[in-house]
């Protein structure tokens, strides 16, 4: 029996109730048969778990982290301090201000620090930067990234088709 492949994409999230979005970033990881894991890791509740998964992350074979939080949302950035990995942050909206606040929590990193923040519910974008960034250093990977874009192209012409027909 083969192993399952070892995850090189780490996604986490504050908690389980941000998993609707972020289950968007595992579809598109799916979709490249990128191995990925998925956990939740609080900022604010589970500050040394916390801590420990960033440290750890790069060590344990892990090439990119997508963190998506809500409202006061500093996973993102906790985990950009404490790893040199790319960490892609994403906006949880909740129930007040339309995912402004988690937005500009992710967003406003000082520099140093980076954050690539997607759009607030972004997670299927984060998703594909997190197959780009691995696609730098991986040719096959890239050709089906090419692929994907000339798909959307080729769906987006379809659409102009039709409304021309
Ligand atoms: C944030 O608080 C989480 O990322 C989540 O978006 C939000 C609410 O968490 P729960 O109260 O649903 O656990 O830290």
């Amino acid at each position: 029996m083969s192993e399952a492949p070892s995850p090189v994409v780490g996604i986490v999230m504050g908690s389980d109730s941000d998993w609707p979005v972020m289950e968007a970033a595992a579809k598109a990881l799916d979709e490249f048969a990128v191995p990925y894991e998925v956990d939740v890791v609080s900022a604010h509740r589970m500050v040394h778990e916390m801590i420990a998964y960033g440290e750890q992350a790069a060590g344990r074979g892990l090439k990119a982290l997508i963190a998506g939080a809500g409202g006061a949302a500093h996973l993102p950035g906790m985990l950009a301090a404490v790893t040199p990995l790319p960490v892609i942050g994403v906006p949880v909206p909740l129930k007040y201000l339309d995912g402004m606040d988690s937005l500009l929590s992710i967003v406003q990193m000082p520099a140093g620090v980076p954050v690539a923040t997607v759009s607030v519910a972004g997670a299927r974008n984060a998703g594909l930067l997190a197959v780009r960034v691995l696609a730098a250093h991986d040719a096959e990977l890239r050709e089906r990234m090419v692929e994907f874009q000339t798909s959307l192209t080729e769906q987006a012409t379809e659409k102009g088709d039709r409304l021309r027909a």
